[in-house]
């Protein structure tokens, strides 16, 4: 019985339907005759039918609601056979552009744009004090954010007003015109950023509505400020006055626009998917826009390119809230895989509710402001339990915390790095009290960033996590555990700043019952900063290479840990000294487990994704062209004439079978084709 209910699943009724650049609105949706819009596709497809999408520029707000597949037949859109299929949020700037003042130039538009593009780069928002993408200052709080006067004197103001502090060039003071009515980006909550629009100005000082009381921290503020056209005053500037419609450049090397490719942003989501389960998007780029899926579980992205997929909407006077994002709302189940984030604004993605996976993507450039976002603003926010966050591959990253993927979750194998450049505090794992318990972060290297790299935080109510086969290494604080009975080991940590290659906190929750086992490092202590002699390791302290204990370097026991090879020396005595404890199970190869993050003879693992990005999607963002598509041009020279009758002749003969030929859509190819053929040459 069963047997035969499997066969009946597995003959469901499924289509095939087509669109392409050159379709109609018309056709059947077949590869001959294929739709002009995914819409047209979107509202007839079934559980188990799949949209091949041709090569070409699309623009469209497909709109998929109440269209479940199953497990064994998802609704797939793709893109046919290794096409590429751009889904594209912005439109061309074709109004010619006037001399405006200086370098500046002006042109109106009848649309409201919030990115403007020149060569499908981003341009910077006119801002001050004044930053870029190209050489990297736009990371560069320091130097290219204002600073407030709070490290100095923390009664100095209150929340909703901001006092300068000046520095270099930098002051307020002497900016020279009212500011009111701009746009503050303001990181007055050390980890937390927020976006205001500022109600009054008055020389070094101005005011803005207050944010959360829980966000306002009376240290390290920085904010810069955006939305006024007196801000732009360098190249690579533009601005967008909505009152007026009218766009504002000052364009890279003070070129005059009319000779460039100019594009704006007028669109969030190109896919809007809501209550539909299992639903899949495969192979498909996206620029200037992205997915949104809300109630669809068990729903896939795979081998999708998103650059610039999302961002802030200040331009237009937005402030307060997030960004439109890649987001996945009250989905469970759902994978995200094999896919690059470029350029994002906001979260790179965020992920709600339960057992999510996110595996081997790329995440580069995300986030320079990292403002208004949920919870402590993260570059990946994972909600619920039980997610999955495998072997991607992270760096260029604003926001002080990289991940936050939800409780007993697995983190493993990802290689992060370069982070934390535009707010306070955070870790590249940062894992609150709630997420610890049963959490693996293993298998990963955490590397080359000025925050910590695994962080087990809160006053210390944590508890049951397990870091361990880690690699860490130039962070600012390798681990650092607060709370009590966790699991640390196995772990390889050098070079980590002033901070302590693995720290396991006395204070805080004590770390009473914590196990730290079999790590190799040169900085192993109870305390950020201070020494193992000072602060021994609270909780169960066995078998690890301490460095302030053997006075070496751990590095010299490696195999060539410059060039990222941190398996042990073939003949080091640290290999099968590893031990079994408590109620840890250590994996291992060999007579016992060896100390460190890698077992002698065991797998080379090397973290991070496995296809390489520029092969797959380049280094750069370039559309395609729209594939033509001459329907009858059996033998795609362009001509439709007596050899492609021949051609279908031949396949007749020799019993062969090419969607291209079966002109009439009816799974076979036969006369009835040669006769369609011979009408399309004949009209
Ligand atoms: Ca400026
Ligand atoms: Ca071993
Ligand atoms: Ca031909
Ligand atoms: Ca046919």
């Amino acid at each position: 019985m069963k047997k035969i209910i499997y066969i009946l699943i597995c003959f469901v009724y499924s289509n095939e339907y087509y669109v392409s650049k050159s379709g109609s609105l018309s056709n059947l949706g077949t590869y001959n005759s294929p739709f002009l819009s995914v819409q047209q596709a979107v509202d007839i497809m079934e559980a188990g039918d799949i949209c091949y999408i041709r090569q070409g520029v699309y623009h469209e707000n497909i709109s998929i609601d109440n269209k479940d597949g199953n497990e064994s037949n998802p609704i797939i859109f793709t893109s046919y056979n290794n096409e590429r299929v751009v889904f594209d949020g912005t439109v061309k700037i074709e109004n010619e552009w006037i001399p405006y003042s200086g370098n500046i130039w002006k042109t109106e538009i009848d649309f409201d744009i919030w990115q403007l593009f020149v060569d499908n780069e981003e341009m910077v928002m006119a801002r001050w004090p004044n930053a870029n993408f190209e050489d990297g200052s736009i990371w560069d709080k320091e130097n290219n954010w204002a600073h407030g006067i709070i490290d100095s004197d923390e009664n100095a103001y209150v929340n909703g007003t901001m006092i300068d502090e000046p520095h270099g060039n930098i002051s307020l003071e002497n900016i020279g015109f009212d500011i009111s009515g701009s746009v503050a980006i303001l990181n007055v909550g050390s980890f937390e950023t927020y976006t205001r629009e500022v109600l009054t100005h008055n020389g070094n000082t101005f005011t803005y509505e207050p944010v959360d009381e829980s966000g306002w921290r009376t240290k390290h503020h920085d904010y810069f400020l955006e939305k006024k056209l007196e801000f732009l005053d360098s190249e690579g500037e533009w601005f967008y006055d909505i009152n007026s419609s009218s766009i504002y450049l000052w364009a890279p090397g003070n070129v005059n626009p009319n000779s460039l490719n100019i594009r704006g942003k007028i669109q969030s989501y190109a896919f809007d998917i809501v209550n539909s389960d299992y639903v899949e998007i495969r192979n498909i780029e996206f620029f200037g826009t992205t997915f949104k899926f809300h109630n669809c579980d068990y729903s896939k992205v795979y081998n999708c390119n998103l650059v610039y997929p999302s961002c802030y909407k200040r331009m237009l006077g937005i402030v307060g809230v997030e960004p439109d994002m890649s987001i996945f709302t009250s989905s469970s189940n759902c994978i995200v895989s094999n896919s690059a984030f470029r350029y994002t604004d906001g979260s790179a993605i965020e992920m709600y509710s339960n057992n999510n996976t996110i595996e081997n993507c790329y995440f580069y450039h995300i986030d320079y402001s990292v403002a208004d976002l949920s919870s402590v603003m993260t570059t990946v926010r994972m909600g619920g339990s039980n997610n999955i966050f495998r072997r991607n591959t992270m760096h260029k990253m604003g926001a002080s915390s990289t991940l936050n993927v939800g409780n007993a979750s697995i983190i493993e194998l990802n290689d992060i790095s370069d982070s934390g450049y535009l707010q306070s505090d955070g870790a590249l794992v940062h894992c609150m009290i709630n997420q610890q318990p049963n959490i693996q972060v293993r298998y990963n290297w955490l590397h080359d960033t000025i925050k910590y790299g695994v962080r087990f935080d809160g006053e210390g109510d944590g508890y049951g996590g397990y870091v361990h086969h880690n690699v860490i290494w130039n962070v600012q604080g390798g681990i650092m555990i607060k709370g009590y009975n966790h699991n640390i080991y196995n772990n390889t940590a050098f070079d980590n700043g002033d901070k302590n290659d693995i720290i396991i906190m006395i204070e805080q929750g004590g770390n009473d019952g914590t196990i730290t086992l079999n790590n190799i490092a040169n900085k192993i202590a109870g305390h950020r900063t201070g020494t193992y002699e000072s602060h021994p390791v609270p909780g169960n302290y066995v078998n690890n290479w301490n460095g302030y204990e053997t006075n070496l370097d751990i590095k010299d026991f490696l195999v060539d840990p410059e060039n990222n090879d941190f398996r042990l020396l073939e003949s080091s005595s640290l290999i099968d000294s590893g031990i079994q404890y408590g109620d840890i199970s250590v994996d291992y190869y060999g007579a016992y487990p060896d100390l460190g993050a890698y077992e002698h003879d065991g797998d080379h693992w090397i973290p991070g994704i496995t296809w390489s990005v520029e092969e797959q999607f380049g280094t750069e963002f370039i559309f395609p062209q729209d594939i033509e598509i001459l329907f009858g041009d059996i033998n795609l020279d362009n001509i439709i004439n007596v050899v492609d009758i021949v051609a279908v002749v031949n396949m007749i003969l020799s019993d062969i079978y090419e969607l291209i030929a079966d002109l009439n859509d009816d799974q076979i190819i036969n006369v009835l084709d040669i006769v369609q053929l011979v009408d399309i040459i004949l009209s």
